[in-house]
C-alpha cells in the first residue's frame, strides 16, 4: 500500500463489495495493525486482516486481536440508556428498564446535583480506563475537574501502570514506557524480562525475541512459573513472588563484582552510585538465593551474560509492578542499566511492557488522581495555571489531588463519597479485594456506568449508559513504545451507543458547564485542544499532528512542534529529565510481602492472564472462539503440592486468604513453584480471584499488590455440582 494511504480507507479489490479501514487493535500496548473489512452495503464490519505494513506487529496478531471485530455488532452491546427501577436488585443485572437519552440524562443532573448540593462538590467521583483514545482519556479528566468540579478522579492505570511510572518518574525524571523503538528489540544482543508473561500478554512481541536468540544473543527471564518465555530462557530465574527487590540488588551486586559497570557513564550521567554499591553489598548470590528461592549459580550467569552482552534491554510487566513495593522494583531493576551504561542509545536500555492499549497516553493527559494534561502535576502552581489557561478557568478553581482508585471505594464507604461516575473499566471483577470494593459500591447514593457491554460493575448502577466500541470512533492512542498512533472510524455507533467524549460534551451542557465543552464537537477538536493542554509538559503532544502520524506511521512522544518529528530514542544526548540532567541510582532495601505464607495460610497466590482472555473479561468471554478456548478460570498447582494435599488434576479446590474465599478447577502443572498457586484473573461474580487478593498499597504509585499473598488450599467435596459439570470443558 503506498505510504499516502496510510489510513485511508481502500478498496477490497480481492473481496468487491467490501472496503479496507486500517487501525489498530482494541486490546493491548502491542496495538497490531490491522484492516478492518467492512461491507459496503450495509456498512458493518464483518471481518478483519492483519497489516502487513504496520512497522511494529508486521501483520501479526493473537486470537484476541483476530476476534476483537466480533464485539461491535455483538448481539449483547449495548443499544439504549437503562435506568434502573428497583434499587433492591443491585448488583444483580435485573431491575433496569430501557431510556431514552434524555431521560438518562435527566435523571444524573438532578442526582448529581443533589448530591452536590447537600454534601458538596467532591462528593461525585469518576473512575475511569484507558481501552479509551487520548483524546477521551483527557476530556475525562476535564470532565472531572471543569465539568463536575471535583478532586475526585482515579482510573484502572493504577492497577496496571502506576508502579512502571512511579518508578521511572524517579529515575529518570520522566515516564515514557520503553526508552527504545520496538523496532530495535531483535537486534540486541541479550533480553534481561522479568515479570512478564510474554507469548501470552504481548504475543506480537514474540517474533523479535526468538530473533535475538537466532543471532546468537541471549534471553533471561525471571518469573515464577516456566512461561513460554522462560521455558525458551538461556536463564530462568525462578524467584519466589514478592522477591524481585533481592534478585535485582543482587543482579547490581553481581555486575559490580564483575567489572561490568561503567565508571564513565556512572559518574557523568548518574546520581547516588555509592549508595546503592553499599547497600548492594549484602546481596550475595548465596544469601539473595534464600530469600529468593533461586540457585546462587542461575544468579551468576545472569548477571555474566547481561554484563558481557554489548547492549542489553531489561524489560519487565507487572509481575514486578503489581506489589506494594512495584515502584522500587521498577527502579531496581532499571539500576542495572544505568551502572553499566546500556541506555541512551539504539538497542539497549529498558522497557516496560505497557498493559492496556492506551496504558501510556492514558496516563500522561489528566486521568490520575494528582495529574494534569501533559504529565503536570496539580500541585505545581505554574502546571495548575498553564492548564487552567487552555481550560479557560482560574487557577484557583481547580479542584485539589484526589485519592488513587482503590482509596476511593474507601471514600464511598465511609459516605465521604456518595456518587460515581464509571467509565471504561470494570472494577466489581478487577480491582483487589473484592468483597470491600463490591461492598463500597453497594453504599453508593447514585451510580453511573457506561460501558459497551453490561459489566458486572453496571450490575451496580443506576444509569447505565451504552459506549461506542473503539470501531465506531476515532482518535489517538499510545502504544507500549510510546508512539502516537491513529484509530480509525469502520463503521456508524450501533443502535444509540455513544462514544464517551459525547455524553460528557452533552453532560456538561446540562450540568451548566456548557461553556466550557461545547467547542468540543468532535474527535479532532478534542485533539486539537488537547495537543495544546500538553505543550511545554513533560509529556508534550503538541506536535503530533494527525497528520503527521499517517506520514510517519506514527509519533514517538515528546513532540514539541511542527518540526519536531518526535522521539523513539529517549536519552540519546545522555540527558536526563532531572533538573541536573542525571538519573537517580536508587538503594532500596529489600522488604518482604506484605502477606508472607505462615503456617495457617502456607503457600503463595499470585495471578494474572492467559492469552485468550483480556483484563475483566467483560469483552473477551463474550467471543465464542475464546470462550470455548478458556470458559473458565483454573488454579495452576504444582504436582508435588497437590500430592501434599491429595488433590488432582481437574478437582475443584477452594482457596482461602484473610479476605475471602473461592473454588477453582486445579490444573496439574510442573510449570509453577511447588510453594505458590496462580490463578487467572479475567472472570466475574463467584469466579473472581479478586476476591482473594490484598490491597496492600505500594506508598509511591499506590498499586495494590495484586502478584502476592497468603493463601490455603483446600479439598472440597463435589458440593458444587454445577462447577463441577461446567469444568468439563478444556482448561486452555
Ligand atoms: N492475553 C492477555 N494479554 C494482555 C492482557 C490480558 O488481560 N490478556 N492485559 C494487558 C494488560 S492491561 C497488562 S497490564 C499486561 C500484563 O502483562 P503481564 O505482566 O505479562 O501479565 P501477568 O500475567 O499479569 O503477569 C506476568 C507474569 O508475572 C509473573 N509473576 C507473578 N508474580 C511475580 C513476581 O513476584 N515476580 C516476578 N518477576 N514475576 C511474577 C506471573 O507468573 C506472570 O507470568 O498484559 C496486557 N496483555
Ligand atoms: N488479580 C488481579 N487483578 C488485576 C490484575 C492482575 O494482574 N491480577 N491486573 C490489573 C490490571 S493491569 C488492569 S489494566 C485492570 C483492568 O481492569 P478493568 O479496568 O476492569 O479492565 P477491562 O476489563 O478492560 O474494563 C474495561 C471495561 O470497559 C468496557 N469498554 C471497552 N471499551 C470501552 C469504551 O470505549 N468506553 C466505555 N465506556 N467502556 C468501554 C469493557 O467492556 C469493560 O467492561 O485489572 C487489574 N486487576
Ligand atoms: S497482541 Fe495485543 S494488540 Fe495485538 S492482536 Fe493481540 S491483543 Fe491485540
Ligand atoms: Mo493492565
Amino acid at each position: 500500500m503506498p505510504k499516502d494511504k496510510f489510513f485511508k480507507v481502500i478498496a477490497n479489490k480481492e473481496h468487491p463489495g467490501e472496503k479496507l479501514v486500517p487501525t489498530h487493535c482494541s486490546y493491548c500496548g502491542m496495538q497490531c495493525g490491522m484492516n478492518l473489512r467492512v461491507d459496503t452495503g450495509t456498512n458493518k464490519i464483518i471481518g478483519v486482516e492483519p497489516r502487513y505494513d504496520w512497522p511494529v506487529t508486521l501483520g501479526k496478531m493473537c486470537p484476541k486481536g483476530v476476534t476483537a471485530y466480533q464485539q461491535t455488532n455483538h448481539d449483547d452491546r449495548l443499544m439504549k440508556p437503562l435506568i434502573r427501577n428497583d434499587r433492591s436488585l443491585r448488583g444483580t443485572k435485573e431491575g433496569f428498564r430501557e431510556a431514552t437519552w434524555e431521560e438518562a440524562y435527566d435523571l444524573i443532573v438532578r442526582k448529581f446535583q443533589e448530591m452536590q448540593q447537600s454534601y458538596g462538590r467532591d462528593s461525585l467521583s469518576v473512575f475511569s480506563g484507558v481501552s479509551m483514545t487520548n483524546e477521551k482519556c483527557y476530556l475525562t479528566g476535564k470532565f472531572a475537574r471543569v465539568g463536575l468540579q471535583t478532586r475526585y478522579i482515579d482510573y484502572n492505570g493504577r492497577f496496571c501502570m502506576s508502579s512502571a511510572a512511579a518508578g521511572f518518574l524517579r529515575t529518570f525524571g520522566i515516564d515514557r514506557g520503553s526508552t527504545i523503538p520496538w523496532t530495535d528489540l531483535h537486534e540486541t544482543d541479550c533480553l534481561f524480562i522479568a515479570g512478564s508473561n510474554t507469548a501470552e500478554c504481548h504475543p506480537t512481541s514474540m517474533f523479535r525475541i526468538w530473533e535475538v536468540q537466532n543471532r546468537g544473543g541471549y534471553l533471561i527471564v525471571a518469573d515464577p512459573r516456566e512461561t513460554p518465555i522462560a521455558r525458551r530462557a538461556d536463564v530462568h530465574l525462578d524467584l519466589r513472588p514478592g522477591t524481585d527487590l533481592a534478585l535485582a540488588n543482587c543482579m547490581v551486586h553481581l555486575l559490580i563484582k564483575g567489572g561490568y559497570t561503567d565508571e564513565r557513564f556512572v559518574a557523568e550521567h548518574t546520581n547516588g552510585y555509592e549508595e546503592l554499591a553499599e547497600l548492594v553489598k549484602e546481596f550475595t548470590p548465596e544469601y539473595t538465593s534464600e530469600i529468593t528461592g533461586v540457585a546462587p549459580e542461575k544468579l551468576i550467569r545472569a548477571a555474566e551474560i547481561y554484563g558481557k552482552a554489548p547492549n542489553a534491554v531489561v524489560m519487565f510487566a507487572r509481575g514486578i509492578e503489581q506489589q506494594h513495593k512495584g515502584s522500587d522494583n521498577v527502579s531496581a531493576y532499571t539500576n542495572m542499566c544505568l551502572v553499566t551504561g546500556k541506555i541512551g542509545r539504539p538497542k539497549a536500555g529498558v522497557a516496560t511492557f505497557t498493559g492496556q492499549g492506551n496504558g501510556q497516553g492514558g496516563r500522561e493527559h489528566g486521568q490520575k488522581a494528582d495529574a494534569l494534561p501533559g504529565y503536570r502535576k496539580i500541585t505545581n502552581p505554574k502546571h495548575v495555571e498553564d492548564v487552567s489557561k487552555v481550560w479557560g478557568i482560574k487557577p484557583e478553581e481547580m479542584p485539589q489531588p484526589g485519592v488513587s482508585a482503590y482509596e476511593m471505594f474507601g471514600l464511598m464507604k465511609e459516605k465521604t463519597i456518595r456518587g460515581l461516575y464509571l467509565l471504561c473499566s470494570n472494577p466489581a471483577v478487577s480491582a483487589p479485594n473484592l468483597n470491600e470494593v463490591r461492598s463500597a459500591l453497594m453504599s453508593l447514593d447514585f451510580m453511573v456506568c457506561s460501558d459497551i457491554f453490561l459489566s458486572e460493575s453496571a450490575e451496580y448502577a443506576d444509569v447505565v449508559l451504552p459506549s461506542t466500541t473503539w470501531s465506531e470512533d476515532e482518535g489517538t492512542v499510545t502504544n507500549l513504545e510510546g508512539r502516537i498512533i491513529k484509530i480509525n472510524k469502520a463503521q456508524e455507533p450501533i443502535g444509540e451507543s455513544k462514544p464517551d467524549w459525547l455524553m460528557q460534551v452533552e453532560l456538561a451542557e446540562r450540568l451548566g458547564r456548557g461553556q466550557y465543552f461545547r467547542h468540543l464537537t468532535s474527535a479532532r477538536a478534542i485533539n486539537d485542544e488537547f495537543r495544546l493542554a500538553s505543550k511545554g509538559g513533560y509529556a508534550d503532544y503538541y506536535g503530533a499532528t494527525w497528520e503527521k502520524i499517517e506520514e510517519q506511521q506514527g509519533v514517538f512522544w515528546p513532540c514539541k512542534d511542527d518540526a519536531d518529528k518526535g522521539t523513539p530514542h529517549m536519552f540519546l544526548d545522555k540527558k536526563f529529565y532531572h533538573p541536573d540532567t542525571k538519573a537517580k541510582l536508587c538503594a532500596l532495601p529489600y522488604r518482604p510481602p506484605a502477606e508472607e505464607p505462615c503456617d495457617d495460610y502456607p503457600l503463595r497466590l499470585t495471578t494474572g492472564r492467559v492469552v485468550y482472555h483480556y483484563l475483566s473479561g467483560n469483552q473477551t468471554r463474550r467471543i465464542p472462539f475464546l470462550h470455548a478456548m478458556c470458559p473458565e478460570p483454573f488454579v495452576e498447582v504444582h504436582p508435588e503440592t497437590a500430592g501434599k494435599y491429595g488433590i488432582e488434576h481437574e478437582e475443584i479446590v477452594k482457596l482461602a486468604t484473610r479476605r475471602g474465599t473461592a473454588n477453582f478447577k486445579v490444573k496439574m502443572t510442573e510449570a509453577i513453584r511447588p510453594d505458590t498457586v496462580f490463578v487467572p484473573y479475567h472472570f466475574g461474580h463467584d469466579e473472581s480471584v479478586n476476591l482473594l487478593t490484598i490491597a496492600a498499597l505500594d506508598p509511591m504509585s499506590r498499586m495494590p499488590e495484586f502478584k502476592v499473598c497468603a493463601v490455603q488450599i483446600h479439598k472440597t467435596v463435589h458440593a458444587n455440582k454445577k462447577q463441577q459439570s461446567q469444568s468439563e470443558a478444556v482448561i486452555r
